[in-house]
């Protein structure tokens, strides 16, 4: 666990004082005390699967991502063998490794999640007020495939991307700038998601293939996720509907999951804080990781390039952190203590 976790408080923007993100009200001691304390007796009174709580959100000031408290919970991480029946056509036996054995994981502490993947714009603002450099070179869709553009950047990956779309073609030293910049800004401790928390997340009490379903041949697939799909590259070789979008899509435009989380599965790929492992034999049975220096990192929920079997709760993949991939982005998230008020 990095640094103490601190009381949550900030602006509630969603929930129970809608609109008071608006009055700038995020450094009076009085009202974080009051915000901290509701949020305490609602986030308490959950279910810990996201099924029957009515989502609480926050943002630590005026401009910063919108954060959704996550309880704690216990969960099965990875999948059993009987899926492979469903998604082996495409996933391999080695990633499909990756998977297994299933896992009890206690996460015993609340924590907060970005309600979307870090936006473009929430980038922009940071390389503008800090002038951070990133590298230039990306791996971009070019000449009907990927390869890598010297001149591709996070401000120009290829294809046009709103203000809402994710960030992506950085690195892992990109997105630690980036939280690093975010933690001083505002006093609290943000850091990427540990990989279990991420699943918990993605799966928001399901214990199915993907957290809708357990068929990703049904329209309704669409509905969910921006992944490959009829209209995407590789032709045919994706979900069979078609989502609206050939890359990236706008935070916000699929169906936010049971715990009022958006895109965990598709749109950009999440890297996670988590070292890469070849199964879930080692992994902490409380979500934390044990290191997080190594050379290979752990990626999760697949993208708008990825077939749906690889865009899936389970589904785990290694990544260099020097990696700028025209599907990769990243989440954040930090701790937060409930209860103790
Ligand atoms: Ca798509």
């Amino acid at each position: 666990m990095e640094g103490h976790p601190h009381l949550i408080h900030g602006c509630v923007v969603n929930g129970i004082l809608d609109g008071y993100s608006n009055h700038r009200i995020c450094g009076r001691i009085t009202m974080r005390l009051m915000i901290a304390a509701l949020i305490v007796v609602i986030v308490m009174g959950s279910s810990g699967d996201g099924s029957h709580a009515k989502p609480v959100s926050f943002r630590d000031c005026s401009d910063c991502p919108e954060m959704i408290v996550i309880p704690p919970g216990r969960f099965l991480m990875g999948s059993l063998d009987e899926i492979y029946s469903v998604i082996g056509k495409y996933v391999g036996l080695p990633s499909f490794g990756r998977e297994k054995p299933q896992k009890k994981i206690s996460l015993d502490n609340g924590f907060a999640i970005g309600k979307f993947e870090v936006k473009r714009s929430e980038y922009s603002r940071f390389v503008s007020l800090t002038s951070y450099k990133t590298e230039s070179a990306c791996d971009i869709f070019k000449d009907n495939t990927i390869k890598l553009d010297l001149r591709a950047n996070w401000n120009n990956p290829g294809f046009n991307q709103t203000s809402n779309d994710p960030v992506v073609c950085i690195t892992r030293a990109d997105m630690l700038a980036y939280i690093a910049w975010l933690s001083k800004a505002t006093g609290y401790k943000y850091r990427l998601l540990y990989e279990a928390e991420w699943e918990y997340v993605a799966r928001a009490g399901s214990s199915t293939i993907w957290p809708w379903s357990d068929s990703y041949s049904g329209k309704d697939f669409c509905k969910f996720a921006n992944v490959s799909d009829v209209g995407s590259w590789p032709e045919g070789e994706g979900a069979p509907c078609n989502d609206g979008f050939l890359f990236t899509a706008p935070a916000g435009s699929f169906l936010k999951n049971a715990f009022g989380v958006h895109d965990m599965i598709g749109n950009a790929m999440e890297m996670v804080q988590d070292c890469s492992t070849p199964n879930l034999k080692d992994s902490p049975s409380n979500g934390i990781p044990k290191t997080t220096e190594c050379s290979v990192y752990s990626v999760r929920g697949g993208s708008f390039v990825h077939h749906p079997t690889y865009s899936r709760s389970a589904m785990r993949q290694p990544e260099y952190p020097f990696s700028k991939t025209l599907y990769l982005g990243f989440r954040i998230a930090r701790d937060v203590v409930l209860g103790s008020q």
